[in-house]
């Protein structure tokens, strides 16, 4: 049966209006039976999911789903069927629904079901748009609103956001938090410019970005301050790693027209927070009263604290 001929026999001819809305529509709407096989399908749906006019008719549903989806959805499509409801929208939670085209892209959906009938038999619609557009910009704004724009990593906020998230799953383990601040960045700027004062603070955040896990946490705390949060590791594991960036970034050779090429340091202060500790405050606290002891103590060195167990049944 040819997918014109399928729709026209599932759309009385009285109902005119419904089958030009179907044929017309931008969104998706398909039809599968009691097994999940796709009964009806509109140009739409063919053409979101890069389809040729008729070729979907007949298939399982299951051609339209990526393959780790399926058992999630065969569950999803169950619950629907046994439940009272007679029409869902999904696609608004935090995971949307996602779908595969015949190139095997893969999209973002929002699809609302039916529970109908046709010729006698019952019948599941799901109308559907495609709103990987809409999925992709709220990716980006979220993006940027997470990012510092010259360091490309998390801004001050996104960085609290994360190391929150992080201590929550990580309460019983120690952890440690480190500020880092550039030596005589004043100067960096006042011999060689801004733009190289720039340079150099894009240098330190790859040396940063570029030495740690992919659990650690780093963020631009402000001008030439990070901050480095490092779930599950505490004294001499968490003074190597803190080390080695330090030692990274001093590595560095930097030459501007016109002077010699010139090499830069900065100080760090660590805190080593123990399990139950979930203050961020005074984790930042404890790092920066070190950071101050070591620049008083005379830069280009890390000085670490340990934070009392007092201290965190306090906070
Ligand atoms: P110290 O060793 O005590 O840290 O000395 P310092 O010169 O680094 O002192 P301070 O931390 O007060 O100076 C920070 C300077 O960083 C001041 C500010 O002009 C500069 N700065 C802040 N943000 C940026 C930035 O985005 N780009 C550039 N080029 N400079 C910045
Ligand atoms: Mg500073
Ligand atoms: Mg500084």
């Amino acid at each position: 049966m040819t997918k014109r001929a399928s729709i026209a026999s599932l759309i009385p001819d009285s109902q005119d209006i419904y089958r030009k809305i179907v044929f017309e529509i931008a969104d998706g709407i398909i039809g599968i039976d009691d097994h999940g096989v796709i009964r009806l399908c509109n140009p739409a749906t063919e053409s979101i999911f890069g389809w040729q006019t008729g070729e979907l008719l007949d298939k399982p549903l299951e051609v339209l789903l990526p393959e780790r989806v399926h058992g999630f959805h065969q569950k999803l499509v169950a619950g629907f069927q046994s439940g009272n409801a007679e029409a869902r929208y999904m696609g608004q939670r935090s995971t949307t629904i996602v779908g595969r085209r015949k190139d095997g892209a893969e999209i973002n959906l929002g699809i609302t079901i039916l529970r109908t009938s046709a010729a006698g038999a019952p019948m599941m619609v799901a109308v559907i748009r495609d709103i990987s557009d809409h999925v992709r910009y709220q990716n980006d704004l979220k993006r940027l609103a997470e990012t510092d724009s010259l360091s490309g990593l998390f801004n001050r906020r996104a960085f609290r956001a994360n190391v929150l998230h992080s201590v929550g799953a990580n309460l019983a383990n120690y952890s440690s938090m480190t500020i880092f601040d550039l030596d005589g960045f004043k100067g960096v700027n006042d011999r060689f410019g801004h733009d190289a004062g720039d340079e150099v603070i894009t240098c330190f955040s790859e040396v940063l970005h570029n030495s740690i896990r992919a659990t650690d946490i780093a963020g631009r705390w402000g001008g030439e301050e990070f901050v480095l949060f490092l779930p599950n590791l505490k004294g001499a594991a968490a003074i190597a790693v803190i080390e080695r960036i330090r030692a990274n970034f001093t590595a560095r050779d930097f030459k501007w027209e016109g002077f010699p090429s010139a090499n830069f340091t900065v100080s760090a202060g660590l805190a080593v927070a123990p399990p139950g500790l979930a203050d961020f405050s005074d984790m930042i606290a404890s790092a920066d009263k070190a950071l101050y002891d070591a620049k008083r103590g005379g830069r280009d060195q890390l000085i670490s604290i340990e934070m009392q167990q007092q201290e965190a049944l306090a906070s």
